[in-house]
């Protein structure tokens, strides 16, 4: 399943006019920072000139392509016509501004002729949001607003009416205001399983919804996980203390780690944080007496027994066991590291204020 999920291409592309926070959204969803040597340079218009590549940093096979910026004098439709292959992609974006441009439909256009999916995304809803206030409204109904006059658009255009329309902010701290998390459950959903896994797996963490998402994503895991457990217990050995189920099961509690960005440097500064102690070097010793609480001390050492006397009906008891024990232990460190994954996200967002 691991090797399965990175190994899958996804190949996304980013479009639109000049200045629509493409670069800054191809950073944000690689979780990249000024400095980082990927990161794509952001700026006040005509910044992107040339189409670029940038790979996820932790998954090679992932890339996201910045198209220079369309709309100005200096690319025109001709030139990104001619030398912008759009049939590579596994999903474009088409970033806008407040209106929907001749040049925007034109990639839609092509994108459906091809059978590519994509949706429009605007961004800067932070922006709108905070002069929500000097125009006498609130955050939300600006927000609305928006929506409504670009839905209202696309629904009465004739070729963009199936279109789809995300807002967000490409500003960490105010990603509560926008569609960051419907916008990747749209693309989940267009992408076929392996690769959607894929992506979950290995995209930040940019909403709660994302959170509940990868949970779920590797709650199915456990089940995979498990029986790898238990047909590798069924060598006849004792089920409870092999080196390989330890092996398995502390693999994958670092995959957790990971993917709910609960390594030593995201829950430094954050308070209650349970699961702070599965980050020492202790991992191997807390995964073998975590799975020994849970196995029944008594039946371990009577399963143990069975399994060198008669190997044939030891081997099924053993493997058995050794998921019956595996998965609980799992689930139960899944749902708790959700929950500091929550307190992560939400201490590096501010969605609480
Ligand atoms: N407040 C706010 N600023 C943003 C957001 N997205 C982008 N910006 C800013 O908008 C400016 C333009 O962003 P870029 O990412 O360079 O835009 P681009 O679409 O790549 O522009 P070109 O490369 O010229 O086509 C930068 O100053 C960004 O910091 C956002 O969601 N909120
Ligand atoms: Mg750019």
């Amino acid at each position: 399943m691991m090797m399965k999920m990175s190994n899958q291409i996804i190949k996304f592309a980013v479009t639109g006019r000049s200045c629509t926070g493409k670069s800054t959204f191809i950073n944000l969803v690689r979780d990249v920072y000024p400095g980082d040597e990927t990161f794509a340079a952001v700026g006040f218009g005509d910044c992107t000139m040339i189409q670029r590549e940038y790979m996820h940093p932790r998954n090679k096979h992932i890339t996201f392509t910045d198209l220079p910026g369309f709309g100005t004098d200096t690319v025109i439709k001709e030139k990104f016509s001619k030398s912008i292959n759009l049939s590579v992609f596994d999903f474009v974006f088409i970033f806008l501004d407040s209106v929907i441009m001749d040049d925007d439909i034109w990639v839609v256009i092509k994108l459906q002729a091809l059978g590519t999916p994509y949706c429009f995304v605007r961004s800067k809803v932070d922006i709108d949001s905070l002069n929500a206030k000097d125009m006498g409204k609130t955050k939300m109904k600006v927000v609305k607003e928006i929506r409504k006059k670009l839905e209202t658009k696309i629904s009465n255009h004739r070729l963009l009416k199936d279109s789809r329309l995300f807002l967000i902010s490409n500003k960490k701290q105010v990603f509560y205001i926008g569609d960051i998390g419907p916008l990747f459950s749209f693309i989940a959903g267009k992408l076929p399983k392996d690769k959607s896994n894929a992506l979950l797996f290995f995209l930040p963490i940019l909403s709660t919804e994302m959170i509940e998402k990868k949970l779920q994503m590797l709650l199915e895991r456990i089940n995979l996980i498990s029986v790898g457990a238990a047909v590798l217990s069924a060598i006849p050995v004792p089920f409870l203390d092999t080196p390989i189920n330890i092996f398995l099961v502390k693999k994958e509690i670092k995959y957790y780690i990971e993917i709910f960005l609960l390594d030593k440097e995201h829950v430094a500064k954050v308070p209650d944080v349970k699961k702070r102690n599965l980050l020492e070097i202790r991992l191997e010793a807390i995964v073998t007496s975590g799975l020994a609480t849970t196995a029944h001390l008594a039946m371990a050492v009577l399963l143990s027994q069975v399994d060198s006397l008669i190997p044939v009906i030891g081997i099924a008891i053993a493997a058995k066991a050794t998921s019956v024990y595996v998965r609980p232990f799992l689930s139960k460190a899944l749902l708790e590291m959700k929950y500091d994954a929550i307190a992560v996200y939400e201490h590096y967002t501010c969605t609480k204020h």
